[in-house]
């Protein structure tokens, strides 16, 4: 059996995690237009007859600003030092300053490196061949793959040379599981993809969920959620007039929920502010975001 482990590292916005999604088929990682949707590492596991591998989704380096934002980085650089790093960078935009920066870290691991073009299916066909080329200089890449996640264009290549690079080995986790994430986490973020999407300017990013209740029987499961906001502002926008933005929230939230658990699911979802909780060691902790990361 062929196995490895594939991280997937770029600038906030870069499309990992529709990346991500689109390789194991399975919602396994939050999307929004909106960068630094991604929090946590990702896990995502590809099983086939031949091969398993571990995809690893980051929340992408960033300028932080905050404790989270330290996490973020933080979290993204654990995750380097695998066989192979995917390096995503948006094809319809400019190469920066962060991709640069990206590029110099990456540098120093000794891992397979394919420069990922994402989001193709926004540029122009003939102007592909000038682009992949201009990157030929940039660094001595594996490999350079141009995709478009959101198509399923080239996804499936991608997948394969990757296989071609993999080692023989034990698997890591069961043949039938697709992410390490507990069912929890994975509502919880659900929830946040909602708010992501949903809300606009600065709210999203201060904002995060926690699960206060979840209850399985036979038929369903009743969940209950917290909203955290840094502000009793913010609370009022997210609760929306009369209810509207939380009831939209959990109408959406729930019908992704209840494909997850294949259940009936009754979501019920409040609103608490903490002020400042993205600097809050204890509530981060509570998080699950580990305290050596954002000191
Ligand atoms: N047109 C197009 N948009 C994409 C593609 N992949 C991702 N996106 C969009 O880019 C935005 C950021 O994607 P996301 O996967 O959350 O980026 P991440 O921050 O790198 O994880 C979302 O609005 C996606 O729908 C793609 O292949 N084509
Ligand atoms: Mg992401």
């Amino acid at each position: 059996m062929k196995v490895g482990v594939v991280s997937i590292v770029g600038r906030p916005n870069a499309g990992k995690s529709t990346l991500l999604n689109a390789i194991i088929k399975e919602k396994v990682s939050i999307t929004s237009d909106k960068p630094q949707t991604t929090r946590n590492n990702i896990q995502g596991i590809y099983n086939d007859d031949e091969c398993q591998i571990v995809f690893i989704d980051t929340p992408g380096v960033h300028k932080p600003v905050n404790k989270l934002g330290k996490f973020l980085n933080n979290e993204t650089y654990s995750a380097f030092d695998t066989d192979i790093i995917l390096f995503l960078v948006d094809s319809s935009k400019p190469f920066g300053k962060g991709d640069e920066f990206i590029l110099d870290k990456i540098k120093e691991y000794n891992s397979k490196v394919f420069l990922v073009l994402s989001k193709i299916d926004k540029v122009k066909k003939d102007e592909l061949y000038d682009l992949i080329m201009s990157y030929k200089d940039k660094y001595n890449f594996d490999e350079i793959i141009p995709v478009s996640a959101i198509k399923d264009n080239n996804v499936e290549e991608l997948l394969n040379v990757i296989k071609s690079y993999l080692n023989e080995g034990t698997p890591f986790y069961a043949n039938d599981l697709y992410t390490d994430q507990s069912v929890k986490f994975m509502v919880s973020e659900i929830i946040r993809e909602k708010i992501f999407r949903k809300t606009d300017k600065e709210i999203p990013y201060s904002t995060t969920v926690i699960i206060e209740n979840y209850d399985e029987n036979k038929s369903r499961v009743v969940i209950n959620a917290c909203i955290v906001v840094e502000r009793d502002a913010v609370k009022k926008i997210i609760v929306g007039k009369s209810g509207s933005m939380i009831k939209e929230i959990g109408i959406n939230a729930r019908e992704d929920i209840e494909k997850l658990v294949g259940k009936r699911v009754d979501l019920e979802l409040f609103v608490k502010t903490v002020n400042n909780w993205r600097d809050k060691d204890k509530l981060l902790a509570e998080l699950g975001f580990d305290k050596k990361d954002f000191e």
